[in-house]
């Protein structure tokens, strides 16, 4: 039993919780620093196993859902009481950083931990969620297993998504389900009373103001799409220009037609061209087909819903000769969180002391689909010169702690002490 403990808080143990984010982070280390843990992959499978282990150490109950959301479960006083829920995700980028999504889970479970050292019993099970693929690197859309788990997805379009080899969820899942028989299945979906998400900012303003705390006011909204363009192979050498059709060229005029339609002198839109296939992709063979994918996100729906509907058209004019397939493959609209979670949030972190502001989040996060199931919000701590999605993300022990000590207090006050 812990000695000296005023509150919840104070039984955070900072040293723990630095441990287990490095333990975590050897789960697809890279030579960099960084991890490339990508959702259902071996690596993400091992980080569940540990993270298993960790709770079944602490007599907390593992399950998982049929798209393969982790969940650890602290019992309450009434087990038919909904469980107040918080948690992130465990897979990464595939030059991603040892904190984007780990920290949310790693906070979660020393929450847990916390309430175990201090014997404290609270009405309503607190539930840890590994939420399945959310950073959709390998299988997009993102933020894939909040978005089953709240309905906004079906199940079955889900498991029938591809990776860029061919694999299917449905046969990635499969592998992960059977290499964690220690998570029995649990049904898919739930209404938990309240969900909260710690997370690293991945923007700058937290350290530029000096603030330990962020409490998120919400959410941006944010479009994907996919963009085929198919032309022919030719030879580079007796092939004329007039006679091409250069999916490459095509698409780079797609491309440099989108960043006008995008240009924002506010600098609010954000738009992004991250991934660029092209095939055969050899020297001396005009490229035959590209496919290139879109990430534009903005907080005004308004601005979403005309920017999103004049892509096609965009792509379409440049098509020089080629044929354009335009699919969109994630559509989140801008979301604010409830005002009693940001209150809760920002008084707890007030009374431990802490220096906090309210934030919007560029990033989109799982939390964005619990939104709508119950009282939902996120607590941010800094990461250093806001970087993220690169393998030099980092954040400081003490401000991961901080974030986790506003945690367990919100958690404890949500679920009833
Ligand atoms: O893309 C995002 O906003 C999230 O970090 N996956
Ligand atoms: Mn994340
Ligand atoms: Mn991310």
């Amino acid at each position: 039993m812990l000695r000296n403990v005023k509150r919840p808080a104070d039984a955070i143990d900072e040293q723990r919780l630095w441990r287990r984010q490095m333990e975590l982070a050897r789960f697809g280390a890279r030579p960099d620093g960084g991890v490339n843990r990508q959702a259902l992959s071996a690596e993400d499978i091992a980080a569940r196993r540990q993270l298993i282990a960790w709770a079944t150490a602490r007599g907390f109950a593992c399950s998982v859902d049929s798209i393969g959301n982790l969940f650890v479960r602290r019992a309450g006083r009434n087990p038919d009481a909904a469980p107040v829920l918080t948690g992130s995700h465990l897979d990464s980028q595939p030059a991603g950083g040892k904190f984007d999504g780990a920290y949310g889970v790693m906070a979660g479970l020393e929450a847990l931990e916390a309430l175990e050292d201090l014997g404290i019993s609270t009405e309503r099970p607190i539930e840890l969620v590994a939420w399945c693929n959310e950073e959709g690197g390998r299988f997009p859309p993102g933020a894939m297993g909040s978005a089953a788990y709240g309905g906004a997805q079906k199940l079955d379009d889900l498991l029938a998504i591809r990776d860029w080899e061919g694999v299917t969820v449905e046969a990635a899942l499969r592998t992960t389900l059977a290499a964690t028989p220690e998570a029995p299945l649990r049904t898919l979906g739930g209404k938990p009373a309240a969900y909260v998400e710690a997370h690293i900012e991945q923007g700058p303003l937290l350290e530029a103001a000096r603030t330990t705390i962020g409490v998120v006011t919400g959410i941006q909204g944010a479009q994907w799409y996919h963009v085929e363009v198919i032309g022919s192979e030719a030879h580079a050498g007796t092939a004329p220009l007039k006679t091409r059709r250069d999916a490459l060229k095509a698409a780079m005029a797609m491309i440099a037609a989108l960043e006008q339609l995008m240009a924002d002198e506010t600098d609010t839109v954000r738009f992004t061209v991250g991934r660029f296939d092209v095939t055969p992709n050899s020297t001396n063979t005009v490229p035959g087909r590209v496919l290139f994918t879109i990430d534009f996100r903005h907080p005004d729906a308004a601005v979403l819903a005309r920017l999103g509907g004049a892509i096609e058209g965009v792509c379409r004019a440049h098509a020089r000769g080629c044929e354009v397939h335009v699919s969109k493959t994630l559509d989140m609209s801008p979301i604010r969180f409830d005002a009693a979670i940001q209150q809760r949030i920002d008084f707890t972190a007030g009374e431990l002391g802490l220096s906090r502001m309210a934030i919007a989040s560029g990033a989109f996060h799982d939390a964005k689909y619990m939104n709508p199931l119950c009282p939902s919000g996120m607590i941010f701590v800094p990461c250093e010169k806001g970087i993220s999605h690169n393998p030099v993300e980092n954040a400081t022990a003490g401000d991961l702690a901080a974030g986790a000590r506003v945690l367990v207090e919100v958690l404890l006050q949500l679920a009833g002490q």
